[in-house]
């Protein structure tokens, strides 16, 4: 009935959710202890306290005093921060270096100022209230001017104004449209843009959490079923910078290993030992690159994690050593749940240890997935992540690197589509219930399988991929946005959703290339290839039942269409790499929405269909059937089309041509990118690299460039290899100069060649400090490039 108009039947209106709140009432009294200041006001406690100059920590509980055990997405410990208290008639002010937070008494009302006295967060008539089925909510002041980044893995466009969303990690099947929410993952985070700069907050609330951006004109809220207000602000002044004070708190990424970034090949399911051989060496036949093969749920012995159908891969640790000599990892599916089945070790040993989620009475609880009847472990326990972790062992012995963990949220399959929110997590002794865990339960999952896998991989760097997971899930996993499907929709969709993961702390993130669900169609496949290009997780993945989704399924025209985007990829990679090193240095995302680099050009504040690669490079795909052109925003400056080397002028729309052959892509002028050359995988080390200088009339620009051995964590101590290049032009001189940084690490090439872009016949070219003689230079009169090679 629910699917028909029974739905809106006019007896069924709702109850308005906000109903009957209480506020937390005038302040009483306060109290500093150990760096936190305590008040107590009429109706509620509230404690505040400082992380760092920039990040503000404020806590509410209805009942008792605040507890300051953070969630386990904060990694951070407070620092002590020099704090002034002053204590006024009407309100209470405690500065930090930057940012002052001032307390109105009467009521308690809540701003974050920023050293320039310009508020960044303040209440209105309405501050932090609470009701009798214990929700809690704060309000917070919206200006015509604020604009929305953030959120996590949102359907709908860039800029969340005017949205209502949802954090309660979901697995959805349906059809994901704009009103689809909540998915996943839950990231309670967002950024807010207001007249050219910026401020953050984290709503650190593990439960059921509402985002109210809609209802009301000029005031927004957070609010949660359970649990306490508990948020951090974020002063930033930048995006930039709130991205980096909210990365310092949850942590960035790890270096991925190089082959993660490179194509990977999937489908629900690869079902035979004979069918992933044969699936590799179509690759390398047709000479398309390929870095991965991943393993749905079949691999597997009645869908017992840790276990293979022997009928089906008679010989896996062969298998995956084939694979591996030919360049492809394998990737296999782990879900959480456990089989009931009394002889299956894993099942024995969760029992026999405590390690499944149990109701408070003490029975274990079983839900039903893949493998029937199933047992959850409780990974909110410190000693059962580890369990789960050394289970990884029988992957790591089969020689397997990467990690697909599916159905985390927890899905389960019944009404509720999750385990029984009244079951109690051990939590290490501080149990809560799931209604108050549920969010970060995919989360655990990663932190277990990642620790796990490192301990077995000995210095290798391990891959892992999730689809549920909660803030700081970047220091564990790549996400991929769920099971999508081959409708043009949803390659539209995937452009703001990925966007919005980067703003929400996780850079390494893609959907599935083709769509999962539904049938693909070749042009759909070649226009999703040619955005995976560029996404920052490239795989093409899709659903039993479908019709066929590798490169080569609908043909020859479409296998060279999608091979040579493929291959594109592997063309990038030096650039996509030093910019996944960014990444991991400052939590800023790979692929960008233009706003984050061009703030104050409202044209970019909700421009959902395009996107930046780092800070010099926008990518335009095309978004629609039997589409050749489209239209363009370039901002400021000027943008070299990547192609044909035209150059564009900025501040300005521009109809593109796009044939079926063109992804457009825009260069901005007197910048630099790298260029690696085309391989079968990321296992052929690279030989030449390649330095595109888009010179402009005359000026300097620089760009460094990143490598390391791409595979171990030897990085972490300094086997990394920085190249700086810095150059300086006009119409008759180029002078490069290429400087080697600290690092011990010595990359694989030993010819650097220099594309310059827009140059004229004749220039003296100098390359540190020596001349480069003009029979050594290659000059393309159309394009107006000069080419050179240099030794490394
Ligand atoms: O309910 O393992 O999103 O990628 O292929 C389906 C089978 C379970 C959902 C994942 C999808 C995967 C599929 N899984």
């Amino acid at each position: 009935m629910e699917d028909t108009s029974f739905a809106i039947h006019p007896g069924t209106k709702k109850q308005l959710i906000g109903d009957n709140f209480k506020d937390i009432g005038d302040l009483l009294s306060f109290n500093i202890e150990a760096d936190v200041v305590y008040f107590k006001t009429v109706n509620g406690h509230v404690a505040i306290m400082f992380y760092n100059d920039k990040t503000a920590r404020i806590v509410m509980n209805q009942k008792k005093r605040p507890q300051l055990k953070s969630s386990f997405a904060v990694i951070k410990e407070q620092q002590g921060v020099k704090l002034e208290v002053v204590d006024n008639k009407d309100f209470v002010e405690l500065k930090t270096a930057t940012i002052v937070i001032n307390i109105s008494k009467k009521p308690f009302r809540v701003s974050v100022l920023d050293n320039e006295g310009k508020t960044l967060v303040s209440e209105t008539d309405k501050g932090m209230a609470f009701n009798e089925k214990s929700e809690v909510i704060c309000y917070k002041k919206m200006t015509d001017d604020d604009h929305f980044y953030g959120f996590g893995e949102k359907t709908g466009f860039l800029d969340k104004r005017g949205e209502k969303m949802e954090m309660w990690n979901t697995d959805v099947y349906a059809p994901h449209n704009p009103e689809t929410d909540p998915l996943y993952q839950s990231i309670p985070f967002f950024i807010t843009l207001r007249e050219g700069k910026a401020h953050g907050i984290f709503f650190d609330n593990t439960g059921r959490t509402h985002f109210d951006l809609k209802s009301e004109k000029d005031t927004y809220s957070f609010k949660a079923d359970v649990g306490q207000i508990d948020y951090y602000v974020f002063a930033g002044p930048t995006m930039k910078d709130v991205l980096k004070q909210y990365t310092e708190l949850t942590g960035t990424m790890p270096m991925p290993p190089k082959w993660a970034l490179g194509y990977h090949q999937s489908r629900y399911s690869y079902e035979t030992e004979e069918e992933v051989r044969q699936l590799a060496n179509d690759f390398i036949e047709k000479k398309i690159p390929v870095d991965a093969i991943y393993l749905d749920i079949h691999y597997m012995n009645e869908y017992r994690v840790f276990t293979f159908d022997n009928d089906r891969f008679p010989t896996p640790k062969a298998m995956v050593e084939d694979l591996k000599k030919a360049g492809i990892k394998v990737v296999p599916i782990v879900d959480p749940g456990v089989k009931e089945d009394p002889e299956y070790s894993i099942y024995q040993e969760g029992v026999k240890n405590n390690h499944f989620c149990k109701y408070l009475e003490g029975n274990i609880y079983f839900g039903d997935v893949w493998p029937g009847n199933s047992a959850f472990p409780d990974f909110t326990k410190t000693n059962t992540r580890q369990w789960w972790g050394e289970q990884h062992k029988f992957y790591a012995d089969l020689g397997i690197e990467g990690i697909w963990n599916d159905m985390n949220e927890p899905a389960v399959f019944n009404e509720t589509k999750t385990m029984d929110v009244k079951v109690m997590h051990d939590n290490d002794g501080d149990s809560k219930t799931h209604r108050e865990l549920h969010n970060v339960y995919g989360f655990l999952m990663g932190e277990a399988t990642f620790e796990g896998m490192k301990q077995h991989l000995h210095g290798k760097r391990s891959f892992l991929l999730t689809r549920a997971g909660y803030a700081g899930v970047q220091r564990y996993a790549s996400v991929w946005t769920g099971d999508n499907r081959s409708f043009w929709e949803h390659l539209q969709l995937a452009l703001p959703m990925c966007m919005n993961l980067g703003m929400s702390g996780v850079p390494f993130c893609g959907p599935d290339v083709g769509g999962f669900a539904h049938d693909a169609s070749g042009e759909l496949l070649v226009r999703w290839t040619q955005f995976g290009t560029f996404t920052p997780y490239f795989r093409n993945h899709s659903a039993i039942n479908t019709v066929r989704q590798e490169p080569w399924s609908f043909g020859e025209d479409v296998e060279q269409l999608a091979k040579k985007y493929i291959e594109q990829r592997y063309v990038w990679l030096p650039h996509l790499y030093t910019l996944f090193r960014e990444a991991n240095q400052t939590g800023l995302p790979v692929m960008r929405p233009l706003v984050l680099e061009y703030p104050t050009d409202e044209n970019t504040f909700n421009l959902s269909d395009q996107f930046m690669i780092g800070d010099n490079v926008i990518v335009a795909p095309i978004l629609t059937p039997t589409t050749k052109h489209r239209v363009v925003y370039l901002p400021e400056g000027k943008w070299v089309n990547y192609w044909t080397d035209e150059v564009l002028l900025g501040n300005k729309h521009h109809l593109v041509e796009a044939p079926i052959d063109i992804l457009p892509i825009f260069i901005k002028q007197g910048t630099v990118i790298p260029h690696g050359t085309i391989k079968q995988s990321t296992a052929t080390p690279e030989d030449e690299l390649t330095y595109h200088i888009y010179l402009g009339d005359e000026g300097r620009t620089e760009y460094k460039l990143y490598e390391d051995d791409g595979t171990t964590n030897r990085y972490d101590e300094g086997e990394t290899f920085d190249q700086e290049l810095v150059c300086e032009y006009s119409s008759s001189i180029v002078n490069i100069s290429l400087r080697e940084a600290n690092g011990s690490y010595d990359p694989s090439w030993t010819i650097e060649t220099l594309v310059l872009h827009n140059v004229n016949k004749g220039v003296d070219v100098f390359v540190n400090g020596e001349q480069i003689s003009i029979t050594n230079q290659l000059f393309d009169k159309t394009k107006k490039t000069l080419k050179v090679s240099v030794e490394r």
